[in-house]
């Protein structure tokens, strides 16, 4: 699936191209105010840090939420508190849509992620235009080059870069990329199982002053005092938070 994803990014990339090229979208995003790196200070504050996620569907659950109104959802986990917010863009398998990242961007005034399979340069000045303050990097579809080299783009527009990682060559490449934040997915894309343990063991191999997220699975209170036992830095909800009817509850819980 993550190969079929990857290409498929790559193809919607190639149609994006064919409206504006990566000379114009460079040049918009590079127009734009640089920002102010908001979405690793947001997860640097003490204390653990919330990614909420709004996402409709995924290739693992199928629909999640029937119902998808987005900018209710968005502005819920502003006001429940949330620190992030991660807004899935990849349209074929989640189910995501750029405009839902520009609509939430516009409404909320917390830092947003694109949750999305970047491929190529051209989706970090995308992401930017869109009005995200991060984007995902993964490793198992890119090289450590690739990473360096999207760190250094991020730098420049002032966005971050969470670098996805799920075993120990993932997580070590990450740091030897210069990721300052890591995030271990405790959902292998490869088979779906899901091991909130997986990132509690590979919070070890990371430098402390690292940013580290457990991402995927996370279903209750007591998952997240583990988490924060094994020295978590922030968490990445999805699937829990939309089935939630009660998403403040949810998340003060
Ligand atoms: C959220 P969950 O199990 O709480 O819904 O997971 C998030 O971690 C998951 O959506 C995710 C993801 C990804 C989605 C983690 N890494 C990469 C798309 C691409």
């Amino acid at each position: 699936i993550l190969e079929q994803l990857a290409e498929h990014a790559r193809f919607r990339v190639e149609e994006n191209k064919k409206n504006k090229s990566l000379e114009e979208i460079k040049a918009e995003a590079l127009s734009l105010p640089k920002g102010a790196f908001e979405f690793e200070k947001a997860l640097a504050m003490p204390g653990m840090s919330f990614i909420c996620e709004c996402k409709k569907a995924s290739p693992s659950k199928g629909i999640i939420a029937e119902k998808f109104d987005y900018l209710d959802i968005a502005r819920a986990y502003e006001e429940a508190g949330a620190d992030c917010i991660s807004v899935l863009t990849e349209p074929k398998w989640f189910l995501g849509s750029d405009k839902y990242l520009e609509d939430i961007a516009n409404a909320v005034s917390i830092p947003i992620i694109r949750k999305d399979f970047t491929v190529d340069e051209y989706m970090i000045y995308e992401a930017k235009v869109l009005g995200a303050s991060a984007v995902l990097l993964i490793c198992s579809i890119l090289t450590e080059e690739q990473i360096k080299d999207y760190i250094r783009i991020c730098d420049s527009l002032g966005i971050s870069a969470l670098v996805e990682a799920h075993d120990d060559a993932e997580v070590k490449m990450a740091a030897r990329a210069g990721a300052r934040i890591i995030g271990v997915n405790n959902r292998n894309l490869r088979d779906f199982s899901v091991d909130t343990g997986n990132s509690r063991r590979l919070k070890a191999l990371v430098d402390d002053k690292v940013i580290f997220v457990s991402e995927s699975g996370i279903k209750t209170a007591e998952d997240i005092f583990q988490l924060k036992e094994a020295g978590v830095d922030a968490v990445l909800i999805g699937e829990t938070l939309m089935k939630a009817t009660d998403k403040k509850g949810k998340l003060k819980e």
